[in-house]
């Protein structure tokens, strides 16, 4: 505690020296609300298909091993214990199809050097349930998650129970029987930097400087490009939105603990690939949090500025245009939010950040969108959008052009986030009104799950968002089977969030009610035994 109070009291005298020459107003750089009491370190950090948030962390501020789920508008917490003993701080994760977050690893006790488990849960976001699934083959400790197109789950690096490097990439299938396969093996750096590509092959940027492709089908590493930087440890990496080819890294350090400011972008549909550097961040960080905005700008948020003699914190966060490549500095927060922060965009266009060693509170902020006029608000969006499929979307903008895109929820944890991705759809004009827009083309373009759908006026003020779901094939029936009860029906694996729900009849129209009871999982499908009341009852399938 001794040495906190040290570190609180520089980061006090950094915080005056970086406020703003001048004072500037929200609409310029933003505004922070006050920091709120949270019962655990934001470690990690997932955006629900609820628009809620899961919060899950061990130790490092708080001792034992807490997961809530955070309601960011009313700040209400739910606790859900993880089952067991399982530690899943340290952990990988990644969304499948169905919203359901994949859990991959964590840690066993306390141990230093740390020892990786071989467990895995999934999180029901509907049900607020753990469920245990099959452990990988050794163990996982600072391993990354991807999903892909098809929504399968790839697994890579961390250490193993006796703290060595996991090298086996393990692939966990959610309609498969022989979880998890393991594709290859490869020893790669602690939470690996990956993003898919429209092509389908996974994109690694970090954290070292060898920048490669792995074609998951065939086991194969190909080498892209090496970084102008080598080490970029500790920072986070960007899928540069509207392009799906171009990524920005920026800080982090090269193992020796002293962080630095620049910035490199390569863009993979050039000829010859190559990582360049553009303008510096104004402050060097590292262990800090990079999130993409629904204005294709890049908030980056937290960070130490110094390390050894003494740890110095940088709470001015910055944003990246990407329009124009440069850095504004951003209102400044009040908590640092280091080692252990994370950081995401919220449902309402808002960030949440939270966390940081001993720090126990979040802080939200509003970006300078928000303080921009009037926002476009969307009137109707369907919940399910399909590859290639064309949907209906009103909305009201007072400005005559208006973008659609998507940004899939996110997961995060040391500033690795496994899922942030922009999905450009459509760019509109003639102001408000009925649109008809297609959806993204592939799953390689948007995996399949839970996106914010969210209109952009031509000011880059976004609407709120609407949570829409991803997928190859709309919600439907595939079974109903008679039992001595009642009549089991089945559907697909994509739909976690799914009821069944009845009508004594359709004509007149009479009210749809949803049947109590949670879904199962049985053979690779989600099944619910609704009792049959009244003859006869009509059945459909809801979502949320
Ligand atoms: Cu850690």
């Amino acid at each position: 505690m001794k040495s906190l109070r040290a570190i609180l009291a520089v980061a006090s005298m950094v915080a005056a020296f970086q406020l703003p020459s001048q004072a500037a107003s929200p609409s310029d750089i933003g505004q922070w609300t006050q920091p709120f009491n949270l019962p655990l370190i934001g470690m990690h950090s997932s955006l629900l298909p609820t628009g809620k948030v899961l919060l899950y962390s061990a130790e490092h501020g708080v001792p034992g091993v807490q997961a809530y789920v955070l309601d960011p508008v009313t700040l209400a917490l739910t606790e859900i214990p993880p089952p067991g003993d399982w530690i899943p701080a340290c952990s990988g994760h990644s969304f499948l199809a169905d919203g359901r977050l994949l859990v991959t690893g964590g840690q066993i006790g306390t141990e230093d050097p740390p020892l990786g488990t071989t467990e895995c849960n999934i999180f029901n976001p509907f049900t607020l349930q753990w469920t245990r699934i099959e452990d990988t083959r050794r163990g996982r400790w600072y391993a990354s998650n991807i999903t892909l197109g098809d929504g399968r789950i790839v697994t890579f690096s961390g250490l193993d129970e006796y703290s060595d490097f996991n090298p086996d990439i393990e692939l966990w299938d959610p309609k498969g029987s022989s979880n998890w396969q393991l594709l290859g093996e490869k020893i790669l750096e602690y939470y690996p930097h990956l993003n898919l590509l429209p092509n389908g092959l996974i994109f690694r940027s970090g954290p070292d400087g060898r920048t490669e492709t792995y074609n998951v089908s065939n086991d194969t590493w190909t080498v892209v490009a090496y970084r102008n930087v080598a080490g970029r440890f500790d920072a986070p990496f960007v899928m540069l939105p509207p392009n799906q080819n171009r990524f920005l890294c920026m800080g982090g350090n090269d193992k020796s603990n002293q962080p630095n400011g620049t910035a490199e972008m390569i863009d993979l549909s050039s000829p010859n690939p190559q990582w360049t550097y553009v303008n510096p961040m104004h402050f060097v960080r590292m262990d800090f949090n990079a999130v993409i905005l629904p204005n294709a700008k890049v908030f980056v948020i937290g960070g130490r500025t110094n390390y050894l003699p003494e740890a110095v914190y940088a709470l001015t966060p910055e944003m990246f245009d990407s329009q124009t490549l440069t850095w504004s500095n951003m209102a400044p927060h009040q908590i640092p939010r280091w080692y252990h922060s994370s950081a995401l965009l919220l449902p309402d266009g808002r960030v949440m950040v939270s966390g940081g060693d001993d720090q126990t509170t979040g802080e939200i902020y509003s970006p300078p969108y928000l303080f921009q006029g009037t926002r476009p608000a969307i009137q109707s969006a369907p919940n399910i959008v399909q590859y290639g499929q064309k949907f209906s979307l009103s909305f009201t903008s007072t400005t005559p052009t208006n973008r659609v895109a998507l940004i899939r929820n996110s997961c995060v944890t040391h500033s690795v986030n496994m899922e942030q991705r922009y999905v450009l759809l459509a760019d509109l004009t003639n102001g408000s009104g009925t649109f008809t827009v297609s959806g993204p083309a592939t799953g390689n373009i948007a995996p399949p799950g839970y996106y914010m759908l969210y209109v952009i006026n031509q000011n880059g003020v976004p609407s709120v968002s609407a949570m829409v779901h991803v997928l190859p094939e709309s919600l439907k029936i595939l079974e109903a089977r008679k039992t001595g009860s009642g009549i089991q029906f089945f559907w697909s694996l994509n739909f976690a969030d799914a009821t069944v729900q009845t009508t004594a009849s359709l004509l007149p129209q009479t009210t749809w009610v949803s049947q109590p009871g949670t879904p199962a999982i049985q053979g690779g499908r989600y099944t619910l035994t609704v009792p049959v009341t009244s003859n006869p009852t009509f059945f459909r399938l809801a979502s949320q």
